[in-house]
């Protein structure tokens, strides 16, 4: 199955994004320098031939930027999520609004359940959902059934340490998959042809599949050379800023 992306939605940074959500210990982001590296960033992905929706900063919301926690989208529907960390609960309103722009079919995540999108990793029909501190059990089980009614599979991966399942796991599709830390021994992904990512450059391990380039964030040249290896042209970009809140290249877009 060939896979092909031609869209993604993002979401500038606000001001306020100094006071996201964080246990990183690198600092606060720079505001100017987070503008310009997203501005960079979308540049990429039109480069992989996406057509990008930029949504305005949301002050409400400091970590609004990480769009990828709250959708899931898929090739068939789309599920607005419920965010696990009580600052971020709010964010779904403002996705839902542009997610009904391109989607018929919308399901979403109800209370008890919560479920941060970061922590979902789709490897062609089947999903893998991490049981983190943002998503329980409760949300995994009702992503399950959303899959399964919809001709899809998913299963659980729990978590030890990282915060969502993607800060550790990227699948490059054709069975490739960068894998890091606490997935290594985890037999859920021995089947995989697997790239391992480094300890001292464990932040790669979120890179990016777009249309058969991969994005990796910029200053980790072990992964990016594995990655060249394995068959991939790859593209380089600087988030340094958004790495100082926990986040990876995949959680700043929404991409189907
Ligand atoms: C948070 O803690 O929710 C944000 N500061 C970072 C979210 C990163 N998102 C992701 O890994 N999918």
């Amino acid at each position: 199955m060939d896979m092909k992306f031609t869209r993604a939605i993002v979401r500038k940074p606000c001001r306020e994004m100094i006071n996201g959500i964080t246990t990183a210990d690198l600092g606060k982001p720079d505001y100017e320098k987070a503008l310009v590296q997203h501005s960079n960033y979308v540049e990429v992905l039109r480069e992989c031939g996406l057509d990008v929706t930029v949504l305005e900063a949301d002050s409400d919301f400091p970590d609004s930027t990480f769009v990828e926690d709250a959708a899931l989208c898929t090739s068939k529907f789309a599920v607005i999520t419920h965010p696990g960390a009580p600052s971020r609960k709010g964010e779904i309103e403002g996705i839902k609004d542009t997610i009904k722009n391109f989607y018929k079919n919308i399901e979403t995540i109800e209370t008890p359940g919560t479920l941060d999108a970061g922590d979902v990793m789709m490897a062609g029909n089947h999903f893998y959902i991490g049981i983190s501190e943002r998503t329980n059990h409760h949300g995994a089980v009702q992503l399950i059934n959303i899959l399964e009614k919809n001709g899809m599979t998913g299963s659980k991966v729990p978590l030890k340490n990282i915060l969502h399942l993607k800060t550790g796991l990227s699948y490059l599709e054709n069975n490739n998959l960068l894998i890091s830390g606490e997935f290594l021994n985890n037999l859920d992904f021995e089947k995989y042809n697997r790239i391992v990512v480094d300890e001292d450059e464990a932040y790669a391990a979120c890179s990016l599949w777009v249309n058969d380039k991969v994005i990796v964030p910029k200053g980790f040249a072990e992964t990016k050379k594995k990655i060249e290896e394995a068959g991939y042209a790859t593209l380089e970009t600087d988030v340094s800023e958004f790495r100082k809140l926990d986040g990876g290249l995949s959680c700043l877009s929404l991409r189907f």
